[in-house]
């Protein structure tokens, strides 16, 4: 298992097959930040990918509500793919990871919780700049 295998993550399940299920994700318990913005993305075509950028600080828990979408993710080092394809599973992404969103399916929703507000000056749009951020070690703690 890799570094962003580690970071899928089961959501919690409540109920059956005959009344249906219930999950839920709680600030601080089930994710390491305190939700400042939710957001969704639907209607993308089959196959079609989105993201292509690397944010300075902000974090993100992503989980398909419906179908199912691959979230390509690249720290600069290593790149890994995860598959998200049930409403109760997710994948955590750190600052400092360039992602990539593929719609696998048609109608698939991608919900994420993010830990700040938005801010277009967080981005890292340019691939060649990631790179060099992580050569001089900008996400080093
Ligand atoms: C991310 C992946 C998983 C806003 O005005 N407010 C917002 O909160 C967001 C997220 C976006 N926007 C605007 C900015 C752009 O004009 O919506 C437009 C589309 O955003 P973007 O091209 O960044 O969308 P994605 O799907 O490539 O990326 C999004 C998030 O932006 C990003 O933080 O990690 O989803």
């Amino acid at each position: 298992m890799g570094w962003a295998e580690m970071e899928y993550k089961k959501i919690n399940k409540i109920g059956t097959d005959v009344e249906g299920y219930l999950s839920v994700i709680e600030s601080m318990k089930d994710i390491p930040f305190e939700v400042k913005r939710f957001y969704y993305i639907y209607g993308v075509p089959k196959m079609r990918k989105r993201g292509f950028h690397a944010h300075k600080k902000l974090e993100q828990y992503l989980f398909a509500i419906n179908g199912k979408i691959r979230i390509y993710l690249d720290d600069g080092n290593v790149k890994e793919s995860v598959l998200l394809s049930k409403p109760n599973e997710g994948v955590f992404i750190h600052k400092g990871v360039w992602r990539e969103m593929e719609f696998v399916e048609k109608n698939s929703i991608l919900c994420v919780l993010a830990s700040h507000h938005y801010e277009e000056d967080d981005y890292i749009r340019d691939y060649d700049q990631f790179l060099d951020m992580v050569c001089q070690g900008y996400w080093k703690e």
